[in-house]
């Protein structure tokens, strides 16, 4: 948009007197920011208003991305680049004597998310926008997000998230757009007019209400949408005769059961067992979402049979895998088609993502559970079950008479949520090649047999101006003054950059911009956390959510083992190096939260011993997430991906690194394998098992991790230190640590990879010693992050799932 820093004065301080009732001088930073933040979504409006109004008139084909969880982090200032405003805004504010950066540190982060799924979706909404594809979120308006993470005495403790408690701006809350979603009741069947026709009787009814919130793309004047439903009572009298006859206490505490639906997310970014309240959650937003959609497709006039030609729906993970028995339910007891009609539109409307291949993290709900909660939705799963079964029997019964029970969707008393998924929908999709050939091959075999051409890899990606242009100002200006600016919209004309691969003066700014990073980084550290870093260090960074399979164990045993050897030769020839862990663990996952106790235990005794700390230092940055990230990642030289082979479906913060110049230590699993694609094996360190040998290992039982603890003595000095005394801790601390990795034989292979980790940890050092060599290498990173811009995932998704037009910009139509 057009704006000019007068103009946007005047504008700022007009909205700030009528928003505060204070004049500047007396306002607070939240009055700032809330006067800014109001003033940046009035200049939005025009053109979000323009594009759902050029979204209808155009009859255009929609995608509608269903996830429970959008995990965006501030938004401030990713709608000032958006609008193209940035500068101005920022220059004005300097001009009133007020400072943007903190304005913007008074916005909360919009926190709905675990981890890498959740932020996958948040990337992809800012993506489908400045692509220009019609696409818009749906999901929940958790009132409390991921919990806040304080470190006492080295333990994890969780907080909750009040996000919402100084109200949020950018939301717009759509009243008029409610819906209601019905929970338990009956089933009754009539038959009328020649065909069955079913009832829900004795619901209990919530009002789902969303809340928008605009996703701007990049400078193109479209303006898509976040819509997140809210759970309400019905309406504050809705138990009149209760309310007269005095019976408070009744009454709100039915208002407060219906309200919990939205009032937190789960915490745990793998499944855990069935609780009655997230299954609710699901259906929820599921339901409020598709009678939305059903009513604004019933408003256009077009006919119900081609609702798949103007709505692609696309599930992230199964947690929205009621979509599918809902859209048959709307298609045929509302609308009233037959099964066949509405199994022919749901199926061609659906496409579905899988994140994940651990067997156990696969979501699955007990019969009864899903029967009482959700009866007419059971009987369409059911009959869904049911017809596939028919298939499938008269299919196999003779080659394999079991592998038709295999392949149901209703088996063992549960409902399998992924296999509902793959038959009800068009597409399905894992996130990386090396996981979605693992899919087809091993996991879900029998179902890329019984649909060939249904499976298909879409690669992770991550939007580069959140995690570059945003986030590292220095670098991208760097790379501008070389290429130009057209990056931003074409990521992969990063790829410009390699002409500069061995121009001395090109990276030498470049070493020296990562030094400014590290220094800011360093006071932000210092600033929120009191902990001081030195710059002229190696950081090397393991951030994400602490898992066994990510093996935040295998990074602090190696550092226990670099603390063993300089204690007995202080004088040994390491580079200084920073180690910085940042990880929150599900509250409920005791041996991920003995981890963290034990890297923040290292960390006491290494920072703390003169011997040593003047070349290795152990930090655990608070409360990681996605504002965290953005000040860590510009600063990192180092980045840990070293999940066990097969394990980590894609991992997209291992793209966030390589884009700000880091350099990979990896395994040969999720994205990684693409990254050394990319950068060739000259710009990576790769170590451990392949995934065919974990596989092998796993089906032949032959490894025997306790024989290799018993044969390398650094190794087992360092797994002993966790119970000989050397840690301020009691001997049976990490008790659930080291069972798992002796008593349990290992299942993650982190003694089998330790040695070959050890020995990639003293390449990546040797060549940090070269200046020279490490610069190019960290620019080939830069230069080949390009194909990992979640533009161009989405372009990949569009080809190929959802066919949706593209529009260059909507302004004038
Ligand atoms: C399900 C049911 C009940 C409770 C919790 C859950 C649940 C919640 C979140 C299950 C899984 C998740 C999140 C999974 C996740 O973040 N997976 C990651 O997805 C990324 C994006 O594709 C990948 O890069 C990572 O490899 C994958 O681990």
């Amino acid at each position: 948009m057009e704006l000019n820093v007068n103009q946007f004065k005047k504008d700022y301080l007009r909205r700030l007197k009528a928003k505060s009732g204070r004049p500047l001088e007396e306002s607070t930073v939240w009055d700032q920011y809330h006067a800014l933040g109001s003033l940046i979504k009035e200049y939005m409006t025009d053109d979000w208003v323009g594009t759902s109004i050029a979204y209808n008139k155009l009859d255009t084909r929609q995608v509608f991305y269903f996830s429970m969880e959008f995990l965006t982090g501030k938004l401030l200032c990713d709608y000032m680049h958006a609008m193209g405003v940035f500068e101005v805004v920022e220059q004005g504010l300097t001009d009133l004597g007020l400072s943007l950066e903190t304005i913007s540190e008074a916005e909360r982060d919009q926190g709905l998310g675990n981890g890498g799924l959740g932020r996958l979706a948040a990337c992809f909404m800012d993506s489908m926008a400045s692509v220009g594809i019609p696409g818009h979120g749906i999901g929940i308006r958790f009132n409390f997000g991921l919990f806040e993470q304080k470190i006492i005495n080295g333990y994890q403790v969780e907080f909750p998230d009040r996000w919402l408690e100084n109200r949020n701006v950018w939301e717009v809350k759509m009243p008029d757009k409610a819906v209601e979603v019905h929970f338990g009741g009956s089933v009754r069947q009539d038959y009328i007019g020649g065909r069955n026709v079913f009832f829900l009787e004795n619901t209990e009814v919530v009002m789902a209400v969303p809340y928008d919130t605009p996703i701007p793309g990049y400078q193109n004047g479209i303006v898509n949408t976040l819509r997140l439903y809210s759970a309400e009572a019905k309406t504050p009298d809705f138990d009149l005769a209760g309310f007269s006859r005095g019976d408070y206490n009744r009454v709100f505490s039915e208002k407060y059961a219906v309200e919990a639906i939205s009032q937190v997310l789960y915490p745990d970014d793998a499944y855990e067992n069935g609780r009655l309240l997230r299954l609710k959650q699901e259906y929820f937003f599921v339901s409020a979402g598709l009678q939305g959609i059903m009513r604004s497709f019933k408003r256009s006039g077009l006919p119900i049979r081609d609702f798949h030609k103007y709505n692609a729906i696309h599930i992230n993970d199964t947690h929205p895998a009621l979509a599918i028995p809902e859209l048959m339910r709307l298609l045929m007891d509302i609308e009233e088609l037959n099964w066949e009609e509405a199994w022919k539109i749901t199926t061609q409307t659906i496409s579905y993502t899988n994140h994940t291949l651990l067997h156990e993290a696969m979501e699955k709900w007990p019969v009864d559970v899903m029967k009482s909660l959700l009866p007419r939705i059971f009987m369409i799963i059911e009959e869904i079950d049911r017809r596939f079964n028919q298939i499938t029997e008269r299919l196999y019964h003779q080659v394999d008479p079991r592998r038709s029970q295999q392949m149901a969707i209703i088996g063992d008393g549960q409902v399998r949520m992924a296999h509902l998924c793959i038959v009800g929908s068009h597409s399905v999709n894992g996130v990386a090649k090396l996981h979605s050939e693992l899919l087809a091959t091993k996991e879900l075999k029998p179902f890329n047999e019984f649909y060939a051409g249904k499976f298909n890899n879409k690669t992770n990606g991550i939007t580069h101006r959140r995690w570059l242009l945003h986030s590292n100002p220095r670098l991208s200006a760097h790379i501008t003054e070389a290429i130009g600016d057209e990056w931003i919209k074409e990521p992969e004309s990063l790829g410009r950059l390699m002409k500069y691969h061995s121009d001395p003066a090109y990276l030498e700014k470049l070493m020296a911009i990562k030094r400014a990073n590290k220094v800011d980084f360093s006071n932000y550290l210092h600033k929120t956390s009191g902990v001081s870093i030195d710059p002229d260090s190696i950081y090397d960074i393991q951030i994400k959510r602490l898992h066994e399979y990510k093996r935040q164990t295998l990074n602090i045993l190696h550092i226990m083992s670099m603390y063993l050897r300089l204690k007995e030769d202080p004088d040994l020839d390491l580079i200084p190096r920073t180690f910085l862990f940042g990880a929150k663990a599900a509250p409920g996952y005791q041996t991920a939260k003995q981890t963290i106790k034990l890297i923040n235990a290292v960390g006491d005794l290494i920072n703390a011993d003169k011997d040593v700390n003047e070349k290795l230092k152990v930090v655990f940055v608070e409360n990681y997430g996605v504002t965290v990230a953005e000040h860590i990642i510009p600063s990192a030289d180092i980045s840990e991906q070293i999940s066990t082979a097969s394990k980590e479906a894609s991992g997209t913060g291992n793209m966030k690194l390589m884009m700000n110049g880091a350099v990979t230590v990896a395994t040969l699993d999720g994205a990684n394998i693409e990254i050394l694609e990319a950068v060739g094996k000259d710009n990576i360190f790769l170590f451990g098992l392949t995934a065919e040998e974990v596989y092998r290992y796993t089906e032949n039982h032959s490894y025997k991790a306790f024989e290799i603890y018993q044969n390398n003595p650094l190794l087992r000095r360092a797994i002993d230190m966790m119970t000989d005394g050397t840690l301020n801790v009691s001997p049976e601390e990490f008790y659930l640590i080291r069972s798992a990795l002796l008593d349990h034989n290992d299942a993650f292979f982190v003694l089998k990879d330790f040695e070959s980790y050890a020995n990639i940890q003293k390449k990546a050092c040797e060549a940090y010693r070269d200046k020279k060599r490490w610069s190019a290498m960290s620019l080939v990173n830069i230069a080949k992050s390009g194909i990992f811009s979640s533009d161009r995932t989405i372009r990949d998704y569009n080809r190929d799932i959802w066919k949706a037009p593209v529009f260059e910009t909507l302004k004038g139509s």
